[in-house]
């Protein structure tokens, strides 16, 4: 049996539960002062401000520092070949992200990328990045398919991010995206498209079990409203829980689609209208916004406060992708969050670790300091959480543990 008793903890600050939090209960958290946190196996068996036990195991004093529930990054395009940074000088010219996805780069670009690239290649690409996610307080994130747009090359990538998944600490929860773009050979028949994803992706993705959710990019000159309910309810029939990036730059009906078939989380949300509010706060949907995304494409801001009052459980990610988003980052997501969504720290930190572990169906699992969850936890270099939400630009991270063991400390 291997354990960690955590003490001279100065401030130790987690939402609670195994559910995503909404409402006035996602800014609430259990704050406790000068605790301790105990683990065994990976697991906290128990946390407190008194009767710290007395152990034989190992110990690490905290130093009187912050300490909340490793961050879960809920949407990621992990897995990709190249970069993109040629498209920086076209953003400054204010060429429009569909523009250039439009005139074959892109997106598309990055397929080319992805398709050259090993397996090999790939994995060490992604697992370099998860090194750095970790160093930043990542413990958990969701990875996408959807470079490859083909059935073998979208299965190459979900078979690195299963390899990823055992070689490295950071646990991965794998998306089939394979509705991410229309392949350019099928502009001119989209349906033949569509039956390949229904027909033949989608039952080889199920059959060999390398992804939880279905997702799709609903967007203009992407898939529609209804190219996508078709899309995710037949990935439901073969077991893929439905994900939908929706409203991101048009809003065509992806917010209320997400909450009519109940999707787990709807994502981006930029340009997300009352309806789609309403409709994810029936459907029990969380929303998942991405505002480093905002930042980096220029664009408007979700209505994240608009969200919360409506009773939608809001979860924060990065987006980290080669192209709208090249930032892994939660702290940064953090900072934004607050000073452009006006979410309070307490808001914040919900959205970065038990609401995103919600949207991707871990909440029992990750997300909180509660008994029986996976230790998990960050130390920060920071005397509260007001302080962590507020520096910018620092890696306040100071020891990250992963199921009880120590990374960067
Ligand atoms: O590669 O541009 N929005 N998909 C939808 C992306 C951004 C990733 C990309
Ligand atoms: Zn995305």
């Amino acid at each position: 049996m291997s354990s960690l008793l955590i003490h001279n903890i100065g401030m130790l600050v987690t939402p609670e539960g195994t559910e995503a939090r909404r409402g006035a209960d996602q800014g609430t958290l259990r704050v406790l002062e000068n605790a301790w946190v105990y683990t065994e196996n990976g697991e906290i068996i128990s946390y407190g401000d008194r009767n710290m036990p007395i152990t034989m195991g190992e110990k690490l004093d905290a130093g009187g520092r912050l300490v909340t529930p490793g961050l879960v990054d809920a949407h990621t395009h992990l897995i990709f070949g190249g970069w993109r940074q040629n498209e920086l000088a076209m953003k400054l010219r204010n060429v429009p992200y569909l523009d250039i996805l439009a005139a074959g780069g892109g997106i598309l670009s990055t397929v080319k990328a992805t398709h050259a690239a090993t397996e090999d290649e790939l994995a060490a690409k992604a697992g370099a990045v998860l090194d750095e996610m970790l160093a930043f307080g990542t413990t958990t994130c969701e990875a996408k398919s959807g470079y490859g747009l083909d059935k073998n090359e979208e299965l190459k990538q979900l078979k690195v991010i299963k390899r990823l998944n055992k070689e490295h600490p950071l646990d991965l929860v794998p998306t089939f995206m394979g509705a991410h773009a229309l392949p350019p050979e099928f502009k001119e028949n989209r349906e033949d498209y569509l039956k390949l994803l229904c027909e033949v992706m989608i039952p080889a993705v199920a059959k060999q079990k390398l992804a939880k959710f279905c997702d799709v990019f609903c967007e203009t000159g992407v898939f529609t409203a209804e190219e996508s309910r078709r899309i995710l309810e037949c990935g439901r029939q073969y077991g893929l829980i439905p994900k939908i990036h929706a409203d991101e730059i048009d809003a065509i009906g992806g917010s209320q689609l997400a909450g009519e078939i109940g999707a787990i989380s709807a994502e981006h949300l930029i340009v997300c209208p009352e309806e789609g509010i309403q409709s994810m706060a029936q459907g029990g949907t969380v929303a998942c916004l991405l505002p480093a995304t905002s930042f980096y494409l220029n664009a408007a801001y979700a209505p994240a406060r608009k969200m919360i009052e409506a009773g939608v459980p809001v979860a924060l990610a990065s987006d980290f992708n080669p192209g709208s988003c090249p930032c892994l980052n939660l702290q940064l997501v953090m900072n934004i969050a607050c000073l452009k969504y006006r979410l309070t720290p307490e808001e914040v930190l919900t959205g970065v670790t038990l609401n995103a572990a919600a949207a991707i169906g871990m909440a029992d699992k990750v997300g909180s300091i509660d008994r029986m969850k996976q230790a998990d936890l960050v130390i920060w270099d920071a005397p509260d959480l007001n302080y962590l939400c507020y520096r910018l630009g620092s890696n306040l991270a100071h020891t990250v543990i992963k199921k009880g063991v120590k990374y960067h400390g």
